[in-house]
């Protein structure tokens, strides 16, 4: 276990920062950065705590303008220009979001544990002009910028101090893209204006009873929504205090929940397991510790994947909270949610939050009635307006200006349950959107892959967890570590097979095509049968 966190060094300024917006110009100005003008009205409250310290709103505002001020160059707008950043968790990314955003760019988070063919990938996508990279990442991001010719800042440097005006913006211009993975292969980017980024903020401020007297710890990625909007945007917009902590680890966030004067929590249900886990590891003091430590916390919430009952059930008896679960999509933001007041319905993810307007329809496009399952459709302020430069699937992907997320549910009572997806080829695996098309495409790279075949099985501690079943070339068996090795060269390791298993063919129907619930059975646990043993597991 690790020891107490150390202890936080309150400025970590050297030096009073001075306004670089020319006065009358931009400071104060009114523009579409809701969030950051909120933000600018908290003074020295402090916004932040990371590996450096505290942060102030004040100080983090006049970050974000010296950045947004290096990024102009001497432009007097970005006019949505693409600016990709892979910097971790902590001021320096909410400085680099906001100067982005000041200087009138479009912010493409990206992962900081993705390798270079998927960083790259999404750079190339967004068509980035500007890439800014933290120093821990100056490396393959500057290699990057140079191979594509791009423009490449790091964090260290946006730092301008020369006053610029920050060019005004409307509450329509696009603010963020964020990829996810869909049915078709590669990820797309779903695009969000500054309106729609305020409106998936304020729904979740409303329903759950965010105030500035918030303290929130921060262990999600920084390149999904979850991270983005429900944790870190939620708390800097109600002028609270979010803890961010570079990467999730267990024994950190017992030792947090014990040190520090949390109210709030919110991960997904992976996460939550692996608290259990450390939970019932420790002895029976440390157990009490705690569990005494999570009195304070006045709310914890779980999202982005189904939270299994046991789940919920043993953090009830741990923590003394019951989970409230919640269901959203990053092209929708937040849908559904158990209430903050009011019996949370273990298994089911709520009704619709303001401003949300929710539907299920048939497969013959007919609303359904009460206990029958139905597509979820979602229409509100809080949806995406497109994928990025996907004109066709964007089309596709609405129904009369209703979004279809391809989740089927079933409601009763106006409280609504998920069922599951209308597509076997996305998977959820500690709450990322996983495609099996792009899995199987990478892995037919391979040069000893002939076929393959990619699904999400069922497992506790993950969700769903990806395998494949592969014929190999000439018979030539690749063995699942070294495998893996060549999979997280190409793929994020968290779209890396945890399972393989050898076919002499795929399973195929009259057609021809791979059907993979009989894919999905091969990695059934079936003891002592043949199918089974020829299976890999790490
Ligand atoms: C990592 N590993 C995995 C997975 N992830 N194995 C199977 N399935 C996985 N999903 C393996 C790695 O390959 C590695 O193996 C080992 O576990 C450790 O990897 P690491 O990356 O260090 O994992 P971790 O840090 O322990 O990550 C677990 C985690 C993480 C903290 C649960 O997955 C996480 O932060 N998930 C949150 C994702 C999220 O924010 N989703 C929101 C999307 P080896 O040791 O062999 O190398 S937004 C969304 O869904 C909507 C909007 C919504 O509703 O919120
Ligand atoms: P993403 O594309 O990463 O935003 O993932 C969105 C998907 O996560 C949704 O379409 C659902 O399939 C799934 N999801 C999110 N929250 C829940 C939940 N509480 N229960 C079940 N599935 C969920």
């Amino acid at each position: 276990m690790s020891g107490p966190p150390s202890p936080l060094p309150h400025s970590p300024l050297a030096t009073p920062l001075e306004p670089v917006t020319a006065p009358g110009v931009a400071a104060g100005a009114p523009h579409a950065v809701a969030l950051i003008e909120r933000a600018r009205a908290q003074g020295n409250r402090v916004a932040l705590v990371d590996r450096e310290g505290e942060v102030t709103y004040r100080d983090l505002v006049q970050l974000a303008e010296r950045a947004a001020a290096t990024l102009l160059a001497g432009a007097a707008d970005l006019a949505e220009a693409r600016v990709a950043f892979l910097v971790p968790s902590g001021r320096h990314y909410v400085i680099t979001q906001w100067g982005i955003w000041l200087a009138g760019g479009i912010a493409v988070p990206l992962c900081v544990s993705h390798p270079r063919p998927e960083l790259e990938y999404t750079v190339t996508d967004a068509d980035a002009s500007i890439l800014v990279s933290h120093p821990e990442y100056h490396g393959v991001v500057s290699a990057l910028a140079s191979d594509l010719g791009r423009r490449w800042v790091g964090t260290d440097r946006l730092t301008a101090t020369s006053p610029v005006p920050l060019p005004p913006l409307a509450a329509s211009r696009r603010a963020m893209i964020l990829y996810t993975s869909g049915t078709t292969g590669k990820p797309k980017g779903v695009v969000t204006t500054h309106r729609t980024i305020q409106a998936q903020i304020t729904a979740l401020i409303e329903a759950w009873g965010w105030t500035e007297h918030d303290r929130i710890l921060h262990v999600l990625p920084l390149h999904h929504l979850h991270g983005i909007i429900n944790v870190l945007a939620c708390s800097l917009w109600a002028g609270a205090t979010c803890e961010m902590l570079p990467k999730f680890d267990p024994a950190q966030v017992w030792t947090i929940f014990g040190t520090r004067r949390l109210t709030l929590f919110m991960a997904v249900p992976s996460i939550y397991q692996r608290l259990v886990q450390f939970w019932e590891e420790s002895e029976p003091a440390r157990q009490a510790q705690m569990t005494a430590s999570c009195s304070a916390l006045r709310l914890m919430v779980c999202g982005s994947a189904a939270l299994p009952v046991p789940v919920l059930e043993r953090w009830r008896t741990i923590s003394g909270h019951t989970l409230l679960e919640r269901y959203g999509m990053t092209e929708i933001g937040m849908g559904l949610s158990n209430p903050l007041h009011g019996e949370r319905v273990p298994g089911a993810v709520g009704a619709p939050l303001p401003g949300v307007q929710v539907r299920l329809l048939d497969e013959s496009g007919r609303e359904v009635a009460d206990g029958e399952p139905g597509q979820i459709e979602v229409r509100g302020d809080a949806v995406f307006s497109e994928y990025w430069r996907r004109p066709e699937e964007t089309r596709r992907a609405f129904n009369d200006g209703w979004f279809q997320t391809g989740d089927i549910a079933v409601r009763s009572k106006g409280i609504y349950r998920i069922l599951g997806r209308n597509s076997v080829d996305i998977i959820k695996s500690g709450g990322y959107k996983i495609s099996a098309l792009e899995i199987e495409q990478t892995l037919l790279g391979h040069p000893d892959i002939a076929e393959c075949a990619v699904v999400g099985v069922a497992d506790m501690e993950w969700g769903e967890r990806v395998c494949a079943a592969i014929r190999w070339r000439n018979r030539t068996e690749v063995p699942l570590a070294d495998l893996r090795a060549w999979t997280k060269e190409r793929l994020a390791s968290y779209k890396v097979p945890g399972r393989i298993c050898t076919v002499d063919d795929l399973p195929r129907n009259a057609m021809g095509k791979v059907v993979k619930k009989e894919v999905s059975k091969l990695f059934a646990p079936a003891a002592g049968s043949p199918g089974a043993e020829q299976c890999g597991s790490p």
